[in-house]
């Protein structure tokens, strides 16, 4: 083989790598909505020590984000889908194209379990006060009960998904996991709060050690955000 040819190959070979990754690019750039990563609201490292900073930032600015990008490129070509506001467009995936609808379960789904997330911690844990305490005491007997039964509920979900309080027009409260980023939003149920049991939520601090994570989690709890979501949830304001 001549120099010269080797030096076409090479520069061919230099343009097949660049060529497409420059594709990749621009595909994953629709991030122009309609959907949107909302800000964390506070430092990577305001979870510290129970929720390491490293692991807040890989799993909202690449997890998250990257459902928020797959949500709108599947959405790119349904206008009036992607109208929706999100627990709308949740709780009737049947209507849904099938040729979408698992990457909208999958990605809708994180989007909202992931903005849930977000708005909760950031907080110095501690309890609930009144009406959230009072609707803690009366539906599962005192927020030690409830930290148990969810605990449980987190650890006894297999492989990946999520734990939830669910509550209701009335302020009923409930508990159910999910696998995957399923919602209870798919159902037609708002979600008071939840934690996200999928490994990346913990493995880089955890490892194995679920139960762990499970018990640190209440630690970075902000029960005011809470409250106010249990208030928007009866006036049926709740947005996510
Ligand atoms: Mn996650």
């Amino acid at each position: 083989m001549s120099l010269l040819s080797r030096r076409a190959m090479i520069a061919t070979g230099i343009g097949l790598l660049v060529a497409p990754r420059a594709k990749i690019a621009i595909a994953q750039t629709p991030a122009t909505g309609p959907f949107i990563l909302p800000p964390l609201g506070y430092g990577f490292d305001a979870n510290e020590p129970h929720i390491d900073a490293q692991t807040m930032m890989i799993h909202h600015d690449r997890h998250h984000a990257a459902f928020v990008g797959a949500l709108n490129a599947a959405l790119k070509d349904h206008a009036q889908l992607a109208e929706l506001k999100l627990p709308n467009l949740l709780s009737r995936l049947d209507t849904v194209p099938d040729t979408v609808r698992t990457i909208v379960r999958n990605t809708g789904g994180g989007h909202a379990n992931h903005s849930m997330f977000w708005q909760i911690m950031g907080g110095k844990g501690g309890a609930p006060d009144g009406a959230l305490a009072a609707a803690i005491d009366r539906d599962f007997g005192g927020l030690p009960a409830l930290q148990t039964a969810f605990n449980r509920a987190g650890l006894g979900q297999f492989g990946s998904g999520w734990v939830f309080v669910t509550v209701t027009r009335q302020g009923k409260l409930g508990l159910t996991a999910r696998p995957n980023q399923d919602s209870p939003l798919m159902d037609g149920v708002s979600v008071l709060m939840g934690n996200d049991v999928w490994e990346h939520a913990y493995y880089l601090k955890y490892q194995n050690r679920r139960a762990d994570y499970l018990a640190a989690w209440w630690n970075v709890l902000d029960w005011a955000k809470i409250s106010t979501r249990y208030s928007a949830a009866m006036d049926g304001t709740l947005t996510i």
